[in-house]
């Protein structure tokens, strides 16, 4: 009998458990030139939010109110996930890019 076969079912029912549990999943929010999408977005506790510079201009990512402390992600042009965060505090947090804070607001519930 092939004993690989039982440790490949197991590896796989693991992963797609990983995968499927809400607290673990992980959300994208995009840095265009200049706006955030989605502008408003939520999710559940314990998510992870990756944000990603998609644009040519440069930005960054502040919180200008909400529960917990505050963070600010590194200011910067380059494309990709430049910044990401477990938001484990429930509430409305307000997230605004400094540069453009006219434009690029974001609001994130956690529930
Ligand atoms: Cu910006």
């Amino acid at each position: 009998m092939d004993m690989r076969r039982p440790l490949l079912v197991a590896l796989v029912l693991i992963v797609s458990l990983v995968f499927a549990s809400p607290a673990m999943a992980a959300t994208t929010v995009k840095l265009g030139d200049n706006f955030f999408a989605p502008s408003s977005k939520t999710v559940r506790s314990g998510a992870k939010v990756r944000f990603q510079w998609i644009g040519n201009r440069t930005h960054n990512v502040k919180k200008r109110r909400g529960p917990g402390s505050g963070f600010k992600s590194r200011t910067t042009s380059s494309r990709g996930v430049n910044f990401a965060k477990k938001f484990r505090q429930r509430g409305t947090y307000k997230l605004i890019c400094t540069i453009h804070p006219e434009t690029m607001r974001l609001t994130l519930r956690v529930r």
